[in-house]
């Protein structure tokens, strides 16, 4: 069974992780998989949105220990190294990519699987999922973002405390929190989250691209950096054809039909 699924629909890809069995916890193949289907998503003009889920009843359980068990000898893995080539890119890529990246988080989320959630722009959850940040519970440190990502999404005082409990937040505490951006009843999760992807491969896709790359800026930016690259990005979208349509379909009344450059 391949560990990565992708679906093709009209302007947007689903992908899927799909090692179910192990509540897609994620191999080296799996990785490798899933950089290819985003790199692929990312290079294809039509596809102007992604949903990222997974199959079956979780999300994504972070790593697959099964792959962390010392060899005979007791060497131990390098994490910084799987950290490096595998968890870094991915959140880069997923933070990188120049079109929006809906994740539909399906059932349990831990590890690395609940920060590479957070790493995506809308994240709607199942009302049974669960966010854990379970790194904690088996002697290890938050990664794939989750120190940068929880305390500004939720404040320090909520990340400190997930963090170093790795206590699991429901869906709707969730939402409550800012964590994510909706909790829907499980049988409504996969047509909201595919209605919302298709909305989005109809938008100004360039336009898209800038807020993601004006939001990811403005955590490290001082508020006279991050107007000026306001001004910069506004002028670069600007000289976009969508921009154009947007305008023409203001002023004469109708929906605009935004070609996604
Ligand atoms: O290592 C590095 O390179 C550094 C990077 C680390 C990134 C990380 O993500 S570290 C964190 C790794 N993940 C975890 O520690 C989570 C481990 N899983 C759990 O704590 C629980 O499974 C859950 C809380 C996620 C869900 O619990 P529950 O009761 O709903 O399900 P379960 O029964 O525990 O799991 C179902 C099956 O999936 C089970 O297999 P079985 O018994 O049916 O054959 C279980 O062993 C398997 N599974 C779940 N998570 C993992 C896993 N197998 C391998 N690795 C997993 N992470």
């Amino acid at each position: 069974m391949t560990p990565i699924r992708t679906e093709a629909r009209p302007g947007w890809r689903k992908i899927v992780l799909n090692r179910p069995e192990r509540l897609n916890a994620f191999t080296v193949a799996m990785h490798e998989a899933l950089a290819e289907a985003l790199d692929e998503a990312a290079a294809d003009a039509a596809c102007r949105a992604v949903l990222l889920t997974g199959e079956g009843r979780g999300f994504c359980a972070g790593q697959d220990l099964n792959d962390r068990v010392p060899d005979e000898a007791g060497g131990r893995p390098d994490l910084g190294a799987t950290i490096e080539r595998y968890y870094n890119p991915l959140v880069r890529r997923l933070r990188g990519m120049e079109k929006p990246v809906v994740c539909a988080v399906n059932g349990v989320a831990a590890g690395a699987g609940a920060n590479m959630a957070l790493a995506c722009d809308i994240v709607l959850a199942a009302k049974s999922a669960k966010f854990i940040q379970a790194f904690v519970r088996i002697g290890l440190v938050p990664d794939s973002g989750g120190t940068y990502f929880l305390p500004r999404l939720i404040g320090d005082a909520r990340a400190r405390a997930l963090a170093i409990t790795g206590d699991a937040v429901d869906a709707a505490q969730a939402a409550q929190w800012g964590l994510i951006w909706q909790a829907v009843d499980d049988d409504r999760l996969m047509a909201e989250a595919e209605a919302l992807t298709a909305r989005l491969a109809t938008q100004p896709t360039r336009a898209i691209a800038m807020i993601k790359a004006l939001l990811n800026r403005s955590g490290a930016n001082d508020l006279d950096a991050q107007l000026n690259l306001e001004r910069d990005l506004q002028r670069a979208v600007g000289d976009t054809t969508d921009y154009l349509e947007g305008v023409q379909a203001f002023l004469e009344k109708r929906e605009p039909r935004f070609a996604g450059r």
